[in-house]
């Protein structure tokens, strides 16, 4: 490594982590990065009580055991600070394209049509099965009475997790990002098969792109992970904009289902054109293998990269 790449990389390194220290407390108020505990989208007052204690373990992860311990673990629940994710969509079948319908419903219990746009979309929605295969990314379409209609590619059969991810414009949660998420059952064959999570590599290859991340995140500490994408051995400088960032990156947990999106430490302009190197704050919740994936855009191709990180 020359001298002038590790200077500016020591430099990138220590912007990052201030930047990185500074978008803390934001990202643990605001942003989806946060994956909270709760059971699961039937387990009501425990599920939300647990969930909003989790910021609370979040922030100190010397603090109580069993706070630190819902803190970490866990998928979002369907309810947080009083805002609901109700669905009709109890079951899908396998093999085809398929739509799920939702709604979110806000404290007072009126539907929510009232969402901020971030990163240029109202809401995003991701879909994962229980074994993290399946990643699907989607920007559903909201009715006037304000049900969203995701358009889900075929799923395989299985129990798969949904995540609906937006910032609610009314309400007493006004500006202030949630993630909540619910289960879905995919009938078809195969259903019980579970893939084993690819062992924790620092690349993945997709569509002749090699995506190599760097960092040792720490669960539930601010840090930093460096993505460098190449192709054919060169670096890749034509990343172009997806969602005012030249790279989209998602983790689920292990196990859990615990959900994190890490934020890039740069915008990318419109028109503009980034590569080969992108930093992002990393704030992993829990300990253990998270699957990452990093979305990007060339050509006007979008492209999906997965990846194994083992969190310390
Ligand atoms: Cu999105």
């Amino acid at each position: 490594m020359s001298s002038h790449t590790r200077n500016r990389r020591t430099r990138n390194r220590a912007l990052a982590l201030a930047a990185a220290a500074a978008a803390l407390s934001l990202a643990l108020a605001a942003c989806g990065s946060d994956a909270m505990s709760g059971m699961d989208h039937g387990a009501g007052a425990a599920a939300t009580s647990a969930a909003s204690g989790g910021h609370q373990g979040h922030q100190m992860p010397g603090g109580d055991a069993a706070a630190t311990a819902a803190a970490a673990g866990g998928a979002p629940a369907a309810e947080r600070n009083g805002y609901r994710l109700t669905s009709t969509t109890g079951t899908l079948t396998a093999g085809s394209p398929a739509e799920y319908r939702f709604g979110i419903t806000g404290p007072d219990g009126t539907p929510v049509t009232a969402f901020r746009t971030d990163q240029t979309k109202r809401m995003h929605f991701y879909a994962i099965r229980s074994d993290l295969t399946g990643f699907q990314h989607i920007h559903p379409e909201m009715a006037a009475d304000g049900t969203w209609t995701a358009p889900l590619a075929a799923l395989t059969a299985g129990t798969w997790r949904v995540y609906a991810s937006f910032i609610p414009d009314a309400g007493a949660g006004q500006g202030n990002g949630l993630v909540l998420s619910s289960t879905v059952t995919v009938t078809g064959e195969g259903a019980a098969a579970v893939a084993e999570l690819p062992a924790a590599t620092g690349s993945a290859t997709v569509d002749g792109y090699t995506v190599a991340v760097e960092g040792a995140p720490a669960a539930g500490k601010a840090g930093e992970l460096e993505v460098t994408v190449s192709k054919d051995g060169r670096p890749v400088t034509d990343l172009q904009p997806y969602l005012e960032t030249f790279a989209h990156l998602t983790a689920f947990h292990a196990g859990d289902q615990a959900f994190a999106h890490l934020h890039p430490e740069a915008k990318a302009e419109a028109g503009g054109t980034g590569g080969p190197t992108l930093a992002f704050h990393a704030e992993l919740p829990a300990s253990g293998d998270w699957r990452l994936f990093l979305q990007f855009q060339t050509g006007g191709q979008l492209h999906t990269a997965a990846l194994t990180l083992k969190a310390g």
